[in-house]
């Protein structure tokens, strides 16, 4: 059996590392558009927010405030919708980022249904791609993609839409490998010096 002290120590550690993984996360969700609010973005004039920017390839794209009468079929809150076949490219200005999940969806100015092709790219590494076919509603699509230095984002068949991308640039103190292995012993010292300390009291009740 654990002993009950052993577990809480494993369990602090785990709950360190959990949030150092999450922390410094942006998310671009589109509410800071007006209600009713409809904003052109065009390779002229991309979206930008938090140092990352979405530019596509054609002006055929628009940031829809709430109300706007547009939605991200599935979902009334604020998004970005564009035509088929116009591709956006996310960046970060300061560096490399991770896409850890977006939502993706058929937009209500097209046919109803999308298909979707998400391409990351990284420095020295193969491409990740992920293709989404025949959505017919807005869904989460967790990728966890990491050291990215691009993505490209692109409905096909009908008009799309993206909204809620959860990111985090890289320029941010995120703990390396190396950070988990310093910790990992911290918690073992933690564990060690705990185990001499029962020890030598069990000692002292047995001479007592
Ligand atoms: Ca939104
Ligand atoms: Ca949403």
């Amino acid at each position: 059996m654990i002993p009950t002290n052993l577990k809480n120590i494993s369990v602090i550690g785990l709950l360190a590392i959990t949030a150092a993984t999450t922390e410094g996360a942006i998310i671009i969700n589109f509410e800071e558009a007006p209600n009713g609010s409809i904003t052109n973005v065009s390779p002229g004039a991309p979206y930008t927010n938090s140092g990352f920017v979405l530019t596509p390839i054609n002006a055929d794209a628009a940031v829809f405030g709430a109300g706007s009468g547009q939605v991200l079929i599935g979902d009334t809150s604020a998004w970005l919708g564009f035509a088929s076949n116009n591709t956006f490219t996310l960046t970060y200005n300061s560096g490399s980022f991770d896409l850890i999940s977006l939502e993706i969806g058929p937009s209500d100015l097209g046919s109803g249904t999308s298909d979707f092709s998400i391409v990351g790219f990284r420095p020295s590494m193969p491409n990740l791609t992920s293709d989404s076919l025949g959505l017919l509603t807005a869904q989460n699509l967790v990728l966890n993609w990491t050291g990215l230095s691009s993505v490209t984002i692109t409905a096909f068949v009908s008009d799309g839409g993206i909204d809620d991308l959860v990111l985090i640039p890289n320029a941010a103190i995120i703990p390396e490998p190396s950070t988990y292995i310093a910790m990992t012993g911290f918690v073992i010292l933690g564990v060690f010096l705990w185990a001499r300390r029962t020890k030598a009291n069990r000692a002292k009740e047995a001479k007592a």
